[in-house]
């Protein structure tokens, strides 16, 4: 990788990942771009920034041609719960996009990168150690796009010979930019909560278990794979990828450790415990660990003590 385009990079992952590549590749060869949110001045001032409306594939062309770009991030998405409130908002967003990123690799000859999800999976699905080849029926149009995008992409590499790769994330827990309409916000909100009021309402049931990750290993699980040697890769679209698993009152009983006052109640969403319910317990991410070395460095502890140390910090607390 050495001129990169990042569409998506005002969102959770998107305002991570850029300044991580610029560190890495160099401010002037990493392209910021989000037609939703405005960038934030960090990204918008240190590097070039381009205006995409990733459903006009001629926009996204024409940064590619203007760049010389190599790789395309495509991190354009409506998460699940909010999917499901406008599931056209969803399937066009989801799959508009991606569709004309893959155009444009397939044109451009470019390397595309596009993340799934937990979602992709259904309730058909083994839920616990969740193979990487099995069973994917999710019953949400988020997990639909998913589906679909992993699909088209493999299509893409088999057909046209377009380096497509993707990781299937669990909930991303991180403390830039907050996710928006996910399943798995409450693991990210909780730990706002605690820092500034002390208590939080959880939106899921006691015992739901769900795949977690940190978002430097987020970070690293996708430079990984993006560097990883294309001849090692027996899979492509997508990865299992997962760093831990919990339920809310196992995050609760860590946050605890670090404030002894921290309460927890529930109201339960039905939208999101519904979906919750039909995700992984735990995947198998034993394909990545094989193929391109995949190994996560954050825990549910190490994670709980740096996520409260920033917010901390940044509350005055
Ligand atoms: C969501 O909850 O929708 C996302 C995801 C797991 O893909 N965070």
């Amino acid at each position: 990788m050495k001129r990169i385009l990042i569409i998506g990079a005002s969102g959770q992952i998107g305002s991570e990942l850029t300044p991580a590549f610029r560190k890495i590749y160099g401010n002037e060869n990493v392209i910021a771009s989000d037609c939703i949110f405005p960038l934030k001045p960090e990204l918008s001032e240190c590097g070039p920034t381009a205006k995409i409306d990733a459903t006009k594939k001629e926009d996204i062309a024409a940064v590619v041609k203007q760049y010389n770009i190599d790789t395309i991030f495509n991190l354009a998405a409506i998460l699940s719960a909010k999917a499901e409130a406008n599931p056209m908002l969803g399937w066009n967003i989801g799959i508009g996009s991606l569709l004309n990123c893959l155009e444009v690799a397939r044109e451009y000859k470019t390397a595309i990168f596009t993340p799934s999800s937990i979602g992709a999976f259904g309730p058909e699905t083994p839920q616990d150690g969740t193979p990487q080849d099995t069973i994917q029926r999710p019953k949400t149009i988020y997990g639909v796009t998913k589906v679909t995008g992993e699909l088209l992409s493999d299509y893409y590499f088999k057909r046209f010979g377009v380096d497509a790769r993707s990781v299937r994330f669990p909930g991303i827990i991180s403390n830039v930019t907050l996710p928006g309409g996910g399943t798995t916000d409450y693991a990210v909100e909780i730990y706002y909560a605690a820092v500034k009021e002390g208590k939080f309402t959880c939106p899921l049931r006691e015992g739901t278990l769900m795949d977690m990750m940190y978002m430097p290993d987020a970070i690293k699980a996708i430079v990984d794979l993006m560097e990883a040697d294309p001849s090692k890769l027996i899979h492509r679209n997508s990865f299992n990828v997962t760093a831990m698993s919990f339920a809310p009152e196992t995050i609760a009983a860590e946050i605890k450790k670090h404030i002894p006052t921290f309460t927890m109640d529930y109201n339960v969403d039905p939208l999101k415990q519904g979906i919750a319910d039909s995700w992984p317990n735990y995947m198998d991410d034993s394909a990545a660990r094989q193929e391109w070395n995949w190994k996560p460095s954050y825990d549910l502890e190490s994670m709980t003590v740096d996520m409260l140390k920033v917010l901390k910090e940044r509350y005055n607390k």
